[in-house]
């Protein structure tokens, strides 16, 4: 019987939807950012999907000179893929986004397939003191946001980054997100194989529910037959059975405090690496085994760690 692929375990440490009120596990600073990656990898994950953060007030930020601040220490003490975030903002251009991965040539970088209402603004409700001023009309005015990602932007992001031969994490919320990237392919933006997240329980995307990852999955399987790899991400309280699930597909997972800042129904988590560790146990006792970053080198097809520029 041929041996079963290893699950890759991809560790989204900060993100830009939560904000320092909601977790004091929230990484915001460079050394707290860079002390939960490498945790995170030591852990289990083979990837690293990164924002950046101002280290005074936890803001969000898409400045190069703050990813400068924790890429090399992380890559020092890690061997873990790094993929730097090309979303991290929902206010700025296409271009303004992908300059933290044109400066840094990463071995892998994200890619959101259309453009959505992407809301967390129910979230303002569960708090009345915010340790930050900005937070609350941050997370309330999100309702106010459409997270842009055209054709053109693709196009214009995939033609700047060509040369940097960056896999893209193509992040996929909805149905129609699968066929935007097929179109993608035939006009020769992304090479095969594709990485695909498939996303669940963002509010304005496809709900956390387990049929449509089966659909989903069908979905791209029927459109890129073996041209893909798969990862799942269910945001909130979907996070863990989501990945449970999708690693019993076949797939592979992302789990980390950018999606979800729960280590169980209704308890926050300590750490992201408290999350990669979870998981980690879950897949492994059901049998399967974790892969190694050079494991999923192999398998996403990527340019190696000698490539990137930090
Ligand atoms: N937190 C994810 C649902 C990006 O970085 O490009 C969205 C995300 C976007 O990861
Ligand atoms: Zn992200």
């Amino acid at each position: 019987m041929a041996k079963k692929q290893p699950v890759i375990i991809s560790c989204a440490i900060t993100g830009a939807i939560h904000t320092p009120t909601m977790s004091d596990a929230l990484p915001y600073t460079a050394d707290d950012i860079a002390n939960q990656a490498i945790a995170a990898s030591e852990a289990g994950a083979a990837i690293l999907h990164l924002h950046a953060r101002r280290p005074e007030d936890g803001g969000v930020t898409i400045d190069p000179d703050a990813f400068a601040t924790f890429l090399p220490r992380i890559k020092a003490a890690t061997d873990a893929v790094i993929n730097i975030s090309t979303g991290g903002s929902l206010k700025n251009t296409i271009d303004e986004r992908i300059a933290p991965t044109l400066r840094f040539s990463p071995e892998m970088c994200s890619m959101n397939m259309g453009s959505m209402n992407f809301s967390f603004h129910p979230l303002a409700k569960r708090y009345k003191d915010w340790k930050f001023d900005w937070e609350r009309d941050y997370v309330a005015n999100s309702d106010t946001y459409i997270f842009r990602n055209t054709f053109a932007d693709l196009e214009n992001a995939a033609n700047q980054l060509a040369p940097h031969n960056v896999k893209f994490e193509h992040e996929c919320y909805d149905v129609g997100h699968l066929y935007n990237l097929r179109f993608c392919m035939d006009i020769g933006l992304y090479k095969a194989p594709v990485f695909i997240q498939f996303i669940f329980g963002i509010l304005g995307g496809i709900g956390p529910d387990i049929d449509n990852l089966i659909y989903m999955k069908r979905t791209a399987d029927r459109l890129f037959g073996d041209d893909y790899r798969w990862s799942v991400l269910g945001a909130g309280g979907a996070q863990m059975p989501f990945a449970t699930t999708a690693s019993q597909m076949g797939g592979n997972v992302r789990v980390g405090l950018e999606d979800s800042l729960l280590i169980s129904r209704g308890k926050l988590a300590e750490s992201n690496a408290q999350q990669v560790a979870k998981i980690r146990r879950i897949i492994q006792e059901l049998g399967a085994e974790i892969a190694t970053p050079d494991e999923a080198r192999e398998i996403l097809q990527l340019k190696g760690q000698q490539n990137v520029k930090f």
